[in-house]
């Protein structure tokens, strides 16, 4: 089975963020055909699109899958609901969101599943943690860390070492 590269987006500000993010990725790295090299630190960001609530904890994660992306987005819905997340209104506070960034070279373009991610280079609280773990990464021709730079002035700020695998 082929393996193709992925990077995951997560973020929360409901609850303990921090620590879902966490129990977030320890359970992608258990998930069969999901593997986990590498996490961004924690960081802490300001609510994009609906600014009256808390800032959320982001984070990424990098590594390669066996699975299609449709079942890789299954995979992250599963865990959102498994770890309480209920529905609230676009943009609005979450317990969890877990998003395909990348995957591979590969677009997708279905109503429910845009990869690469929509809005990645316009979103400094997904660029930011990304930067740190793929910062050469191409996404639309540009690179990860070029697009993070046009934040530079972005209020976000690390909060936390990174996730590790087994840690
Ligand atoms: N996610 C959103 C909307 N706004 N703002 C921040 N800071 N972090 C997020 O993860 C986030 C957001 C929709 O998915
Ligand atoms: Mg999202
Ligand atoms: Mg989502």
């Amino acid at each position: 089975m082929t393996s193709v590269d992925v990077t995951i987006g997560l973020g929360a500000n409901v609850g303990d963020a921090q620590a879902t993010i966490a129990r977030a990725l320890d359970a992608l790295a258990r998930t069969p055909g999901i593997e986990l090299a590498v996490a961004s630190p924690f960081f802490a960001t300001p609510p994009w699109g609906y600014e009256a609530q808390d800032w959320f904890v982001n984070a990424c994660a990098a590594g390669t899958t066996t699975l299609s992306p449709r079942d890789l987005l299954a995979a992250c819905k599963k865990i959102e609901s498994e770890l309480g997340r209920t529905e609230t209104f676009r943009w609005g506070p979450r317990v969890i969101d877990i998003d395909i960034l990348t995957y591979g070279d590969r677009e997708v373009g279905e109503p429910d599943l845009i990869i690469p991610h929509k809005e990645l280079l316009n979103r400094a609280f997904a660029l930011m943690p990304l930067a740190t773990i793929r910062p050469e990464l191409r996404v639309a021709g540009e690179r990860v860390a070029d697009a993070a730079a046009r934040f530079s002035d972005d209020p976000i700020r690390e909060i936390a070492p990174a996730w590790e695998p087994g840690g």
